[in-house]
Parts: structure tokens; C-alpha cells; sequence
């Protein structure tokens, strides 16, 4: 199966006023986009069902984050099956920034991947190392860490509707974005897992996506990697250079 090239834009806390959010909107809908990558945005959730009523149709809206409750007293939560009666197909789960400033754990952000999947969500699963831990060798050892709570919820269902982005903690906001060797080296070592946890087949048609400073400048260089399928892409998805991001194959 070849692996459709996938582009998220994550906004994270931003934009801040519903005008600036129109404005990103209707920048995006005017872009040319190539129509063989799959592009999917992930706004805020105060502006989720907005974003999805505004967005052109051939662009998909994500969540930033769920529970793995479907309802009940979960003061501040979002739950799954909130997101799909909403029309909302995607949700980002285990992003680095909830790992650390929110303090999710590997086992929570597998046990909400599960609730996702269960829901009809799609997951994209967000796994990577600190800069230490690179330094000291580990990043093969700390992405299957991340990735092991998730395969033993999952084992060998659902993984169709997972995405997973590798973003190098260092890299993310840094504007030091990986060499295509090292994203490359860290997919093949994330497939290499899904081998020998999985399968063959869930290693060979699981998308892996790279996040961390991509901008419009190195993208193109990182798209020819064998193993980089795509991108989770942060704060340049909030610039008119997402579009060259999407059309990084073109
Ligand atoms: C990594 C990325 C998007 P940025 O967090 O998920 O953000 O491109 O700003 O490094």
C-alpha cells in the first residue's frame, strides 16, 4: 500500500480573536493545495466547529486533545464522542507539550488513543525525545517506549486510523529542525518497531509524519526521505507558507 503524504497543521493556542481566525481560514481556502496530500488542521477546540463549517472541504479539522471519558463531571475535558458528533475526524494525542506542561503520561495518552479509536476518531499519535535524551543515545529506546503503552492497548487493531509524529522535543519551536538523516534514521527505527511489535503490514502502512520547525524552506529536503510520510507542522500552519509545506512533494 503507498502511504498517502499527510500535513497537519497544529496551531496550538492560537489564533486569539475569532477575526484572526477567519482571516487564517479564508487564507487557506484561497491556497492551491496539492490535492494528493492529505491536509488536516487542528484549531483551538473553541473554534473547532467554526473552523470545520468555514474550511474548505477537501482540508479535514483535527482536535488537539481529548479524554477517554465519553461524559460525566470531567471538569474542562472534551470527549471523543463529542468530536465525532461534531463532524471532527482527527484528534492529536500525546503531543510533547502535553507530556510535559500537562504532565500526560505514556499509559493516559494510550488508554485516550484507545477511547479515540473506539469512537471513530482518527489519532494522531505525537512520540519523540528531549535533546538529553538524544545526546545520550536513546532516541530509538524513547520513542518505543511511547509507542509500546499505545501498542499494548491497541496490539494489532486500529492502526489504520493512527498517524504517528515523530517531533524531537529539541526541535519543536526551536527553529533547529532535524537533518532529513535524522528524521529518516528515527522512522525507520519507529517502523522497525511496529515490525516487530505489530507486523510487516502495520509497519509498512502506518504513516510516520515529521514534526518540529518544518517551515517552507526545509521541507522540500525532508519529503524525499523515504520514511517521512508527511508533517505535523506548528507555528509556520499559522503562515501563508503551510500551503508550500502541503505541496512539499510537488
Ligand atoms: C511541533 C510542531 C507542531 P513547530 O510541536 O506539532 O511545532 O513546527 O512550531 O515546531
Amino acid at each position: 500500500m503507498t502511504r498517502q503524504f499527510f500535513v497537519g497543521g497544529n496551531f496550538k493556542l492560537n489564533p486569539i480573536t475569532l477575526e484572526s481566525k477567519k482571516s487564517l481560514i479564508s487564507g487557506l481556502n484561497k491556497a492551491e493545495l496539492d490535492p494528493s496530500t492529505e491536509v488536516v488542521i487542528a484549531p483551538p477546540s473553541i473554534y473547532l466547529i467554526s473552523v470545520k463549517d468555514i474550511v474548505r472541504k477537501d482540508v479535514k479539522v483535527a482536535a488537539q486533545n481529548c479524554y477517554f471519558k465519553e461524559s460525566g463531571a470531567f471538569t474542562g475535558e472534551i470527549s471523543p464522542k463529542q468530536l465525532v458528533d461534531a463532524g471532527i475526524p482527527y484528534v492529536i494525542l500525546g503531543h510533547s507539550e502535553r507530556r510535559t506542561i500537562f504532565k500526560e503520561t505514556s499509559e493516559l495518552i494510550a488508554t485516550k488513543t484507545r477511547a479515540a479509536l473506539d469512537a471513530g476518531l482518527k489519532v494522531i499519535l505525537c512520540i519523540g525525545e528531549t535533546l538529553q535524551e538524544r545526546e545520550a543515545g536513546k532516541t530509538a529506546e524513547v520513542c518505543e517506549e511511547q509507542l509500546k503503552a499505545v501498542v499494548e492497548v491497541l496490539k494489532e487493531a486500529d492502526w489504520s486510523n493512527v498517524v504517528i509524529a515523530y517531533e524531537p522535543v529539541w526541535a519543536i519551536g526551536t527553529g533547529k529542525v532535524a537533518t532529513s538523516a535524522q528524521a529518516q534514521e528515527a522512522h525507520v527505527d519507529v517502523r522497525a518497531y511496529l515490525a516487530k511489535a505489530i507486523s510487516a503490514a502495520v509497519a509498512n502502512d502506518t504513516r510516520i509524519i515529521y514534526g518540529g520547525s518544518v517551515t517552507a524552506v526545509n521541507c522540500k529536503e525532508l519529503a524525499t526521505q523515504q520514511d517521512v510520510d508527511g508533517f505535523l507542522v506548528g507555528g509556520a500552519s499559522l503562515k501563508p507558507e503551510f500551503a508550500d509545506i502541503v505541496n512539499a512533494k510537488k
